[in-house]
């Protein structure tokens, strides 16, 4: 069995006790004396540091929310000064506002061995070509599993996400034997080799490490029989670090969690409450090494399922479920992180529509497709066509700037769509699985 960091992945439960708990005293002290956001809330809760003597004492800290990391925008979460700070990464916030990633030198060490981890377990190893198809940028996936490959020596083809037909043609030629997507474009790609009448047998793929979005087993046995690979999932979230916490090996029951690096609990979404280890829940996270943005209990609104097994691999760390949806409204489409409130924020700059709105994801071909259909007013309603256009373009271009990707944007008459008692339903997933 191939391991890239084998005593940290094969600790046993005692020793992984004892290290998280050094870990969670350290990072505790960290950022009460280095953000002043955590001082002043253990202030008010009436907790110092030095409160936590056990591994369950973290329950009694605060919770760190999304929405404290946009208050704090752009770096007032983070815990060392900006010189000390060699990367910066962000993903969409609830709201306009982004929520920004600090790295430093030491984090991304860090990064790198865990996300290897996680390569390694899913079946990589040096002698490997790693495609990455991630998109490059802002966003945590490229980046990271970029530099995790080529620290375990393998061979990286940066190809970033797009143009599936030339993707193709790279994997012909250069021999890609890793591809590194989110699960709809690994299908994508799959449904593209088709109509280019080509096979699995036509290319050299013998893994996929998919990520950055949920996915079913119906999508991985699409997947490994078109493609010709054994397809892992893979786990993460830009602000605890981005991929590297969890990952599936090659036997594909449940996700290692990077436990040395990242404290789990998994708690009742509702009343805050720690639930016992087997329980369905929120997950929740502390960072226990990071340096440049320490988060305790921070509120993923993931849910899955903590437990412990003995792994046929090896790896004694605990496991996690493959998440099986979220505590919030955030859609994510083609991994791309999208918030109705963000949809809202583009809607008040335009007097010519609406709040009323509806957003249909759907799939085109394996790919998603988010359509939002928009009331127009009245005023509009009765405007000439072209004023109409004018106006669908501008929106058209203002969702793409705020959410990343760009809609399919309908507007209807004034009074069309479904009004609401109580929680409004504006999403109507349209995709299955
Ligand atoms: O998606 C980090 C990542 C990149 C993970 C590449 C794996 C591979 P964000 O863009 O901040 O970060 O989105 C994080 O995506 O809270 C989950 O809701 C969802 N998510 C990520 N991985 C999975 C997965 C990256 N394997 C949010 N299964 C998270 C289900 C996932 N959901």
């Amino acid at each position: 069995m191939n391991y890239w960091q084998k005593d940290e992945e094969t600790m046993s439960i005692d020793e992984i006790k004892q290290l998280q708990l050094e870990r969670l005293q350290s990072v505790l002290y960290r950022a009460y004396e280095n953000v002043s956001f955590y001082k002043k809330k253990f202030n008010e809760s009436n907790l110092s540091p030095d409160d936590c003597r056990k591994l369950s004492d973290i329950s009694k800290f605060p919770f760190t929310y999304k929405n404290d990391l946009r208050d704090n925008y752009p770096y007032g979460m983070f815990a060392v000064p900006l010189r000390d700070i060699v990367r910066i990464h962000s993903s969409s916030g609830t709201t306009g506002k982004p929520t920004v990633v600090g790295y430093t030198k030491n984090d991304l060490e860090n990064w790198k061995d865990l996300v290897a981890r996680i390569m390694v377990a899913g079946g990589v190893s040096k002698n490997d070509i790693v495609h990455i198809a991630f998109t490059y940028g802002l966003f945590t996936g490229g980046f990271g599993l970029h530099y995790a490959a080529e620290h375990i020596g393998a061979s990286v083809i940066p190809v970033s996400s797009g143009n599936t037909k030339r993707q193709i043609m790279i994997m012909q030629d250069y021999r890609s034997s890793v591809l590194v997507s989110t699960p709809s474009y690994a299908l994508h790609i799959a449904e593209t080799l088709e109509k280019l009448n080509l096979t699995k047998n036509d290319i050299h793929l013998k893994y996929a490490l998919l990520g950055s979005e949920p996915w079913g087993e119906k999508i991985r046995e699409e997947v490994e029989k078109k493609l010709g690979v054994i397809a892992t999932d893979n786990y993460g979230l830009s602000e605890v670090m981005g991929p590297g916490v969890s990952g599936e090996c090659i036997y594909k029951n449940g996700l290692h969690i990077n436990e040395d690096h990242f404290y789990v609990e998994i708690i009742d979404p509702e009343t805050g409450e720690v639930l016992p280890e087997g329980e369905k829940g929120e997950l929740v996270i502390t960072t226990l090494t990071r340096e440049a943005m320490p988060l305790i209990r921070y509120r993923t609104r993931d849910i899955t399922r903590l437990y412990r097994d003995n792994c046929p691999c090896g790896r004694r760390l605990i496991k996690m479920d493959k998440p099986s949806g979220r505590t919030d409204d955030m859609v994510i489409v083609n991994g791309v992180n999208v918030f109705p409130t963000q949809i809202e924020e583009v809607l008040k700059q335009f007097d010519e529509t609406t709040p009323h709105y509806m957003v249909f994801l759907k799939k085109k071909g394996k790919l998603d497709m988010l359509e939002i259909d928009i009331e127009m007013t009245e005023n509009l309603f009765f405007d000439e066509m072209k004023k109409q256009k004018e106006i669908l373009e501008m929106v058209t271009e203002r969702m793409f700037n705020v959410l990343g990707i760009k809609p399919k944007i309908k507007f209807v008459e004034p009074k069309s769509i479904e009004r609401f008692e109580g929680k409004a339903k504006r999403i109507v997933d349209l995709r299955d699985e």
